[in-house]
């Protein structure tokens, strides 16, 4: 049985939250509030099949208190989702970044301060820059901060609010940051869901740069059963890494992905690099494992792939409207 009952999930309607809400609901006597602002990023669709007494969706915005913190104060612990999330976007303007990456958590955790309500925050590798490709070490709880793009220096602005907060006000916080999630419900700009929709399409696929950088790769349901021990379990005023050693390079996914959909090997093609790209991210998950039990379920990139690439194409009338308009806006830069 779950120890927090009644929890408050913002971002609850994006590709990871709402994962992590159908975990949530999957877990005896639990009950999920999700604040959403409902962004282009939102999909309502992943929700709607949620009983409907166990899952509530409020509309509003985590950096307005009025909208925050009632609903901080009738839950038993906050998990806090919500972001803008693509590092292309925060190239184009930063400006959402900062109201929603930074000012969204310190209303959060003023809010979490005020009810003494225990919180949990979401972040990502990207705080800690990137690696050499023949680097030896991957990241780990101890790796310095050194953000390169406007999204990932919110998302580390924000992680050191809340170490702030636990040290100064005795916020009972946790952090965890994990490596790049792929799975059902993701948004058509992210680099998995594009390149599958424009294959299914009849396009090519659109790589960035050499196609040398490497991203560690992990399942969106693996991300959820992490959050889940680490709220459950986790220390108080800890960081917890999350990863499942799923290192590969971009043109190798991209490979992966044509031969799934039994296009030529040669369908693709090199486009504008992103400017400040990062060559490599990786995760040791070591403490993760070790202190809390976590294991992955899906280790194997290239099944999770196939299971990917079957629901999109089951859920074109999912992604269609959204797949025009972010196509235009990469054209539009080269890429
Ligand atoms: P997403 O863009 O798919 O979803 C974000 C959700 O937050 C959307 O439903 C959006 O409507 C909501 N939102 C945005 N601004 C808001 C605001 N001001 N108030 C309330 N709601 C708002 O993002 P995602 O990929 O699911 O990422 C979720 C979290 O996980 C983020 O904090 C992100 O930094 C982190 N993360 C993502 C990855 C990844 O690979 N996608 C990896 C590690 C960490
Ligand atoms: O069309 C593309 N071609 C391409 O080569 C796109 C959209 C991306 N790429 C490359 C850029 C990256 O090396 O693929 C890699 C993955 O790109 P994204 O999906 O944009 O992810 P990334 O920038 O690595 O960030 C993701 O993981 C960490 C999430 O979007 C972040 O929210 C998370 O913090």
């Amino acid at each position: 049985v779950s120890r927090m009952p009644r929890l408050l999930v913002t971002g609850g309607a994006g590709f990871i939250g709402s994962a992590f809400v159908r975990h949530a609901v999957a877990q005896p006597d639990t009950h999920v509030t999700v604040l959403d602002r409902l962004t282009y990023a939102a999909t309502r669709e992943s929700l709607a099949d949620l009983p409907g007494d166990r899952v509530e969706l409020v509309v509003g915005d985590v950096a307005d208190p009025a909208a925050v913190d009632p609903l901080v104060e009738a839950a038993d612990a906050v998990v806090h989702f919500a972001a803008e999330s693509h590092n292309d976007n925060s190239l184009a303007d930063p400006s959402p970044f900062v109201t929603t990456n930074l000012v969204g958590t310190f209303t959060l955790l003023e809010s979490v301060r005020r009810h003494a309500t225990r919180y949990h925050h979401i972040s990502t590798d990207e705080v800690y820059g990137d690696l050499e490709l023949d680097d030896p070490e991957r990241f780990t709880e101890h790796t310095a901060y050194r953000p390169s793009s406007p999204y990932s220096a919110t998302k580390a602005g924000s992680d050191l609010l809340v170490r702030a907060w636990v040290r100064s006000f005795g916020v009972e916080a946790t952090i965890s940051n994990c490596s790049n999630n792929y799975g059902p419900w993701q948004h058509v700009e992210k680099f998995i869901p594009r390149q599958i929709t424009t294959l299914l399409d009849g396009g090519r696929a659109k790589v960035y740069g050499t196609g040398a950088n490497v991203r560690d790769w992990i399942h969106v349901d693996d991300h959820s059963s992490a959050v889940w021990e680490i709220l459950q379990r986790g220390r108080v005023g800890e960081t917890y890494l999350v990863g499942a050693d799923g290192e590969q390079d971009n043109l190798h996914v991209v490979r992966m992905l044509l031969a799934i959909l039994g296009r030529d090997e040669g369908d693709l093609e090199m486009v504008a690099d992103r400017a400040g790209h990062d060559l490599r991210y990786a995760i040791d998950p070591t403490k993760l494992r070790d202190e809390l039990g976590w294991r992955p379920r899906f280790s194997d990139l290239e099944a999770g792939l196939r299971d990917t690439v079957e629901w999109y194409a089951a859920h074109e009338d999912w992604w269609r409207p959204a797949k025009a308009a972010t196509e235009a806006a990469y054209a539009a830069r080269g890429q």
